[in-house]
């Protein structure tokens, strides 16, 4: 009887602890940069606040490189259900909402305090737009300030002619097309390759993704800070993984969220200074376009947000009002 009894209370025993290890849920986290980069190392440290935090009820687990889905697949994944989490370029998503575009309009915002604003005034839209699309929205870090990046020296509008130009949304795509360049959509994952190839000969990007890269290896000599935009990297949850967790969890997420997002707006801040230190210590020419040059893009950005209106329409308007 007493054998009897001790089986019976080990195997209660047993289930038991199986049933405690099985009650957390687990996510794993789709991000497309490398884990060095800034925004990769943020969201490490948010999936591990929160994980350590939530007492076993969530176990974050990050893939940085585009190891779990690559940039261009995250948003899908993770309408899907096929990650429960991811991060993604938000300027990339202007098919699924124009709204998304916003902070890659040229000279809309051109310094962190505009960049903020700005971000304030579309993000409830924004919030609502993912809503709709069954996608909850944790919160979003720009990129330091976009540049130009070219193999030869660039000096007038028409050293732009022809230049076979590595573009990653719909925006540098119509920058290209207005400045004579030949765009091609290349995803940050492969960009080296397209350059040491001869693919592609310039870009607009951060000098952070430039120095992540080690472009300067890749044949680009000249990194040129016009300096205007800061788009941004979200990160969204799938609805039906988040209704899956307790109230407790969910309020837990949503200010360690907020905490990373403070975090990762002071991260952006640094890199927009150090990184364009680390290009010039390369040995890239770090400098400003010429006047002539400025005013073309500046032209060709007022062209891009009379067009963004039209498409973002009444929502769109809103949000400038807002902003303005
Ligand atoms: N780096 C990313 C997006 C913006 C940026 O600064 C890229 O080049 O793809």
């Amino acid at each position: 009887m007493k054998l009897i009894r001790n089986i019976i209370l080990t195997l209660v025993a047993l289930i038991f602890s199986v049933n405690v290890a099985n009650a957390g849920e687990k996510w794993d986290m789709a991000l497309a940069y490398g884990a060095g980069n800034f925004h990769s190392a943020n969201a490490t440290e948010f999936a591990k606040n929160v994980t350590d935090k939530s007492g076993g009820k969530l176990t974050i687990v990050t893939h940085p490189g585009g190891s779990l889905f690559k940039g261009g697949e995250i948003f899908r994944a993770v309408r899907t259900g096929q990650a429960p989490i991811g991060e993604r370029f938000m300027s990339a998503l202007g098919k699924e909402d124009p709204l998304l575009e916003v902070d890659s309009q040229p000279f809309l915002a051109t310094n962190y305090g505009a960049a903020m604003r700005l971000y304030n005034a579309s993000k409830p839209e924004i919030v609502k737009g993912l809503d709709s699309k069954g996608l909850v929205f944790l919160y979003a870090v720009p990129w330091p300030a976009q540049g130009l990046y070219s193999k030869k020296e660039i000096n007038s509008v028409a050293d732009l002619k022809g230049l076979k130009f590595r573009a990653y949304n719909a925006a540098t795509i119509r920058i290209a097309e207005l400045t004579g360049m030949a765009p091609t959509k290349i995803e940050a994952a492969e960009i080296s390759q397209a350059f040491s190839t001869g693919a592609v000969e310039s870009m607009i990007t951060s000098p952070t993704t430039g120095k992540n890269k080690k472009i300067w290896e890749n044949g680009v000599g000249y990194f040129y800070d016009i300096a205007a935009w800061f788009p941004k990297n979200m990160v969204i949850v799938n609805k039906d993984a988040w209704n899956k967790l307790d109230a407790d969890t969910q309020k837990l997420i949503m200010s360690e969220a907020a905490k990373a997002e403070k975090k990762g707006w002071d991260l952006s801040k640094e890199g927009n200074k150090n990184d364009k230190k680390a290009l010039a210590d390369a040995g890239m020419k770090v400098g400003k376009v010429n006047t002539a040059l400025k005013k073309h893009f500046e032209e060709v950005g007022a062209t891009m947000s009379k067009e963004w209106a039209d498409r973002a329409g009444a929502r769109g308007q809103a949000v400038l009002s807002a902003y303005k």
